[in-house]
This record gives structure tokens, sequence and C-alpha cells, in this order.
């Protein structure tokens, strides 16, 4: 048999766990988010080149990992799905895994908020969060007659409540209800807005100033032409090399506590997004394993 990134068959034999959560029901747009993390899951079992061009060793050498998928959660509401991610979460954690999500629409990670929030104070966490949107948004009462305040474009409003540091990086729309919420600064939140001025990668670490340090990326945050297949593209986002040179330098200067990549929304025409998000996934777990990598 040949070995694919995923290369242990289950999760005690395993110290990363990729957790599959593709759900979409409070998508606002283009809907596919729900096929998305299978879709990650086989490129990074059949298209990812295992050897790190970085740290010139097979990744898969050092580090094991599994998958686990949260299936059956398209017919469960918001509140039940976020329930059984948090828990599979909390799970993992009490187990001693690097719990890596794959959404599934974004109002996923709140699962993997709420789990983390137990473990850690997350006065000392920073989230750092690409994406196009600032999700902070009490509800989605304006484009939603049946208003849920567990919908995508809310995630981050309630990560900011639990207490977490926010820095959020691409962003390019927001409501005005959105602006006075991270203008204030008892909310803890930079943002680095995406325009016509290249802002430093240096700057955007200099806003990280906790121990710990969880990644969100939604693949709007980038560029459309390295991510299309999403539900709310907007044009004039991360360019490739420059996003993942962040994410890397992020998780070298704090402990990264977890992960997740979500609106992957595959298209018929082009693998080119869960490609990429695959390899956002190797590359953030080569990084957070990289003691090892460059000990053995
Ligand atoms: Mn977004």
């Amino acid at each position: 048999m040949i070995q694919g990134i995923i290369n242990a068959e289950n999760e005690n034999e395993a110290e990363v766990v990729i957790l599959q959560a593709g759900y979409e029901k409070t998508a606002s747009s283009r809907k596919g988010t729900a096929q998305g993390p299978a879709k990650v899951i086989e490129m990074l079992d059949t298209q990812i080149e295992f050897f790190s061009r970085k740290f010139k060793k097979n990744v898969t050498d050092f580090v094991r990992t599994t998958r686990k998928n949260l299936g059956g959660l398209e017919k469960l509401s918001p509140e039940e799905t976020l329930k059984i991610i948090s828990e599979s979460y909390t799970e993992l954690l009490i187990k001693g895994k690097f719990v890596f999500l794959l959404g599934g629409e974004h109002s996923v990670s709140i699962g993997a908020f709420e789990a983390l929030a137990k473990k850690y104070n997350p006065n000392e966490v920073t989230i750092l969060q690409i994406d196009a949107h600032c999700d902070l948004r009490k509800d989605d009462s304006d484009y939603n007659e049946n208003p849920s305040p567990l919908a995508h474009s809310t995630v981050m409003r309630h990560a900011s409540e639990l207490g977490y540091n926010l820095v959020q990086v691409g962003i390019r729309t927001y409501s005005k209800d959105e602006y006075e919420y991270f203008n204030n600064p008892k909310n803890k939140i930079t943002v680095f807005e995406w325009g016509l001025e290249q802002v430093q990668v240096e700057k955007i670490l200099d806003a990280i100033k906790t121990k710990y340090l969880y990644i969100t990326v939604d693949v709007d945050g980038f560029d459309p032409a390295y991510m299309p297949g999403t539900g709310t593209p907007v044009p004039g986002g991360l360019a490739w090399h420059y996003g993942v040179e962040l994410l890397e330098k992020a998780t070298e200067k704090c402990e990264l506590i977890g992960a997740d990549i979500v609106e992957v929304s595959p298209q018929s025409e082009t693998v080119l997004t869960e490609y990429a998000a695959a390899e956002l996934c190797y590359r953030i777990i080569a990084e957070k394993f990289k003691n090892r990598l460059i000990e053995g």
C-alpha cells in the first residue's frame, strides 16, 4: 500500500488528527463547502509531495497523521453541529492530539474555539485569520429572513466574545456594525485591510503578542487566482507566497495550538482550491513539528 500524508490508521497511532466537518447550512451564497474536506483529504493523499522543500526531509517520516470524519452533519441545526464538533475536538485535546479542522463553512471554527477555551485562557491566544471578510456580525439578519447568531458571518464575533485576541488579514469588505466593533479597543482586534499598499509580514507578526496561536484560513482571504473555489469570492486577496510565508513565520514565532481551513467549495473545472488548501495544511503541520524535522 502506498502511504499518503494520512499515514496513521487511527487517532491512537497519530499525533495530528485532521477533523473533517463538511457543514454548510448557513452559507450565504454559492453552496458546495460540504464536499470541501473530502477533496482536500484526497489531495493530501494523492497529490501533495511528501518532501518538504524548506526542510529537505519527508514530513511523513516525522509526523503521524490521521483523519476523522464528522459525517452526517448536513441534516443538523447549527447548534447541534457545533456541539458535535466541540465535543470531538475536546476529546482529541484531552488525548493530547493536535487538531487540524477542515470545513465546511466558517461557522465550524466556533466548535474549535469553544473546545480550546476550556484548555487555554483565550486572553493568551491570538487567532490569526486570513479572510476577505471580518465575520464579526452579531447575526445574519441583514441578508437572511431567518437570522442565526451561528452563521458563518458571525464566527469571529463568537471568538471575540470568548475573549480571544484577533488579527485579521486580507480584509476587503465589512459592514458598519463590524467596522464599529473592530474599532473598539476593548475587543482586541487588529485588522489588516488589503488594498494597493503592501503590508509587511513583519508588521502582522508584531501584532501577535501572545504565547499561543490559532490559525483560521477562510480560503476567500487568498486571491481568487490561487483559490477560486469558494462561496463568497472577493477580488484582490493575498498572494500565494505571501500567505505561506505569513503562516510559516507566525507558527515559528508562537506555539500553535490549532488550525483550520474553511470555505473550500470544489469546482468541477479545476482542483486548484483544494490543492492549495492541502498544501497549506501540510506546510502548517511541517512548521508545527519543525524541531523534529531539523534534528531528525
Ligand atoms: Mn470569508
